[in-house]
């Protein structure tokens, strides 16, 4: 395998001007001709015309020309990644043809069937897959496509743009042409062929155009399609509002297929989504699906400016139109749903999964340095720690700051691939700033450490004293400053807001946002109170890891009465995460009953929304605890975090019963804090209130009050529960995507027997190992969601991924990488796990035609 370099980026010597497709879909194969008018770029300032040299894979190739000249074996070489052609001129027409077969395609990249239609999935390098092409995303082509296929089987045949002319054929068949207008990278192109149901509606843009909106669905899904349109309806008018960005065809599609990689993609004017992010109804999604499927249909919309319009250079340059898309989504989600509430979850994902990657070894900066298979890094770095990198800034320069960056940044690149250095440029330029600083963050992986402290220095003068740091990271030994934006608060010792004046002012304030330049800072600042208990980097304004050392009580302070919301919740968490990593095997009688006591308070608190008090009893995340140790002794871990969850249930079980029986709102807020409180009474007794649980699956008119009791009830002890898998599996094995719920909530019971379930579940019926979904649905919610029996003593959770690691090798690489790293917090373990983790890792490694993806990953853990 050969690794790519960002240093080693030069433009290419050709540029595809036009791009004229012609695809012939036949039941076993495909037949796809091309003309595309080549050129030398005007960039290039060499005299000599190197070959030109396409990308190519697993295309077999029947016919190539040069200006309507049929090249014979002799001047054009193809290998198995590429076609050579030597003699070239300065600009030419090439045609060609080749043969591809969607229906033995399960990489599900490039051409490939779902449920008897056709579609396409490009990004990054799948285009490859269907011609030859210059495929990398700085080539910006003007497409034409022509799709021909079986008209019965095929009456719907679409692709990007808009529709140029139609006709019927011979035998039955017929075609359709389309035209984008928008010059777009081959990673953008779609093709969807089907019979499929379609809910129209339109959307009457600011300048006052009407655009066709369509959504496709399986036949038999039009009742759980309203919400997705109608959540694209609300993302276009909300990207005119807060951006003044118009949407700019005439018709915009969304096609929900069942087998897919990623959530989405933002193809120009016809996105291809994975069912799970656009089907939903009360019956058969949960508040969070809802959630899920508002933010990824806003996400692919808002790519139409941040991703289309404007474009990545190189792939190097992702997160240029990642970070900043989910940035925008999360935007979005904020004003949609609460504010505070999306902080939480974004932050909960930061710390999960970002902290883990950035302290594992492939770790990697925002904007990589290097990378073997592309498809590695669509990692929660680059997008969303890129998204708290835009966050930053537009916390650094302010709404209409921000707003004046975005504008210069459309105003200069429209239509152009550029780079993250392009975009800083534009915040830079129109806010008069330097930030040669700021760009740290893009170049230095890891996360930064913040050291706080706060000195006392008499007649209300108190020293805040910051030190950064940054751990080393795989190639980068040593890490210069970063900027980091500290928001700042205090509360004294009753809980109540304290004032405070900066020194080189005399405004009294409540809050600050205080900008770290250097390795050792501080800020001096004056209270009239005698303790000052600070809150710090309120709404999570940096993504660093801020320490400071509070004791049990300050924090419980702050998790009383914080008024930054997310700092309250935050207060909680670190109260919670101090006792689970101490070095004590079990936690005190004096921790507990601090716990029990601040979880009292708040619930009683009647001024707080019910989401927040569901948040803020969640227990932290095991693999958030994992993500931010160095070591960890994890049975401890494991033990003490049962021990917590039970203590929790047990001492406030009257308050749980009461909350659930009192809190009667039909809200998803509602809902959470219900559910929340079903958890915990089933964690303190499942014999006791086992039969709650089983009348509200029984009786629940909507999924997520199924759910939530179906997850309990199979995470119990009770003997009967398999009669309530059973009814649920009854009641809803005909929709697919319920069916993942069933598969997930039978993976996380902590109890041994798991993973013999855990691989009975793989052979049943409903199970597809080619099914992404269905892999996500038992693998990696059982290795994400039930770590202590993932991390089983006897290694056989990792003989279970490493196998499905080994058997999605050789059919959906993508899919088989992203399980592999779920192995790379390795190192953090003991001895004996290491040993046994170490044993699967060499296990795949050694396997026969080891795909480049997993390879990559595999090969960086042992390393
Ligand atoms: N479809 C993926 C996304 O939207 C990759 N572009 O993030
Ligand atoms: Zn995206």
């Amino acid at each position: 395998p050969t690794v790519k370099y960002r240093k080693d980026y030069r433009p290419s010597q050709y540029l595809i001007k036009h791009t004229d497709l012609k695809f012939q879909l036949f039941d076993s194969h495909t037949l796809v001709n091309s003309e595309l008018k080549i050129e030398k770029n005007p960039l290039d300032k060499s005299d000599v015309l190197e070959p030109l040299v396409l990308d190519g894979l697993e295309l077999e190739l029947q016919q190539v020309s040069v200006d309507g000249n049929e090249l014979s074996k002799d001047e054009y070489e193809a290998t198995d990644n590429h076609l050579t052609i030597n003699n070239v001129s300065e600009k030419f027409t090439l045609n060609l043809q080749v043969k591809i077969y969607p229906q033995k395609n399960k990489s599900l990249e490039g051409l490939y069937t779902s449920g008897g239609k056709f579609c396409t999935q490009c990004e990054a390098e799948g285009f490859r897959k269907i011609t030859y092409y210059l495929d990398r995303p700085e080539i910006m082509s003007e497409f034409k496509v022509r799709i021909e296929g079986d008209k019965a089987a095929y009456p719907l045949l679409l692709s990007n743009g808009n529709p140029l002319t139609r006709g019927d054929m011979s035998d039955g068949r017929h075609f359709v042409e389309w035209h984008d207008p928008f010059p777009k990278p081959s990673y953008l192109f779609a093709l969807v062929a089907g019979d499929l149901d379609c809910l129209t509606d339109s959307f009457t843009t600011m300048s006052g155009r009407e655009v066709k909106l369509e959504l496709y669905v399986d036949k038999g899904k039009l009742d759980q399609c309203r919400f997705a349109m109608d959540s694209l309806i609300e993302s276009m008018r909300w990207d005119e509002e807060k951006f003044g960005r118009e949407y700019d065809l005439d018709l915009y599609m969304i096609v929900a297929v069942s087998d897919f990689n990623m959530g989405a993609m933002e193809n120009k004017g016809l996105n291809v989504f994975n069912t799970k992010y656009v089907l939903a109804n009360k019956k058969t999604a949960t508040d969070a699906d809802f959630e899920g499927v508002e933010r990824v249909i806003a996400h692919e919309y808002f790519h139409n400016w941040t991703g289309n319009r404007v474009t990545c250079r190189d792939w190097f340059q992702l997160s240029l139109k990642e970070g900043l898309t989910v940035f925008r989504d999360q935007k979005f989600s904020e004003d949609m749903q609460s504010k505070a509430v999306q902080r939480i979850d974004q932050v909960k994902i930061i710390r999960s999964s970002q902290f883990a990657e950035d302290s594992g070894p492939m770790a990697h900066s925002i904007r990589p340095d290097s990378y073997i298979e592309m498809n590695n890094f669509y990692t929660v770095t680059v997008y969303n720690k890129g998204a708290e990198v835009i966050r930053m800034m537009h916390t650094l320069l302010g709404e209409q700051g921000f707003r004046a960056g975005m504008d210069l940044y459309f105003e200069r690149h429209d239509g152009q691939a550029v780079t993250c250095e392009d975009f800083i440029c534009a915040m830079e330029d129109a806010n008069q700033k330097d930030w040669a600083l700021f760009r740290n963050w893009y170049r230095q992986a890891g996360t930064p450490e913040v050291k706080v402290q706060l000195e006392s220095l008499g007649n209300g003068k108190f020293e805040l004293q910051f030190a950064q740091s940054c751990p080393a990271t795989p190639g980068q030994e040593t890490k210069k400053p970063f900027m980091i934006p500290v928001k700042i608060g205090f509360i004294n010792a009753q809980g109540d807001v304290a004032k405070f004046r900066l020194s080189d002012s005399d405004d009294v304030c409540g809050e600050t946002l205080f900008v770290m330049t250097e390795e050792n800072q501080t800020l001096t600042i004056h209270s009239d109170n005698e303790v000052l208990i600070p809150s710090l980097l309120r709404d999570f304004s940096a993504p660093v890891k801020l320490k400071f050392e509070y004791d049990q009580s300050q924090l419980a302070t702050l998790f009383a009465s914080d008024p930054n919301s997310f700092n309250r919740w935050d207060a909680g968490q670190s109260l919670m995460t101090k006792i689970l990593l101490n070095n004590e095997d079990e936690i005190s009688e004096p921790d507990l009953e601090i716990l029990k006591n601040s979880f009292a308070q708040l619930l009683g608190d009647e001024q707080l929304d019910n989401s927040l008090k569901a948040l803020a009893v969640i227990l932290p995340e095991i693999s958030s605890l994992i993500g931010r140790s160095e070591k960890i002794n994890v049975d401890r871990l494991f033990n003490k975090h049962r021990q917590l969850k039970k203590h929790i249930g047990q001492s406030l079980e009257h308050t749980w019963f009461s909350i659930y029986n009192t809190t009667s709102g039909d809200q998803p807020s509602d809902r959470k804090l219900r559910n929340v409180a079903l958890d915990y009474m089933m964690v303190a007794n499942d014999e006791q209130h086992f039969e709650l649980a089983a009348t509200q699956q029984t009786r629940a008119d909507n999924m997520t009050d199924e759910l939530s009791a179906l997850q309990t009830i199979a995470n119990s002890t009770e003997g009967y529960k398999s009669d309530y898998i059973n009814q649920f599996y009854q009641k809803w094995k005909d929709e697919e995507l319920v069916m993942d719920k069933w598969f997930s909530a039978q993976v996380i019971n902590d109890d041994e027997s798991i993973i013999e379930h855990v691989n009975a579940l793989l052979n049943h019926e409903k199970f597809s190992i080619e099914n992404p979904n269905k892999v996500r649905a038992v693998i990696t919610a059982f290795i994400s969601g039930n770590l202590p029996q993932f991390h089983n003593a006897t290694g056989a959770g990792y003989e279970l991924l490493a196998d499905t690691i080994i058997r999605l090798n050789a059919i959906n690489p993508q899919i088989a990488a992203g399980l592999s790293k779920q192995f790379n917090q390795w190192k953090k373990l003991d001895g004996k796990r290491q040993a046994l983790i170490k044993e699967q890792l060499e296990r795949i490694k050694a396997v026969d035609n080891l795909s480049n993806d997993v390879y990559e990953v595999v090969e960086k853990s042992l390393n």
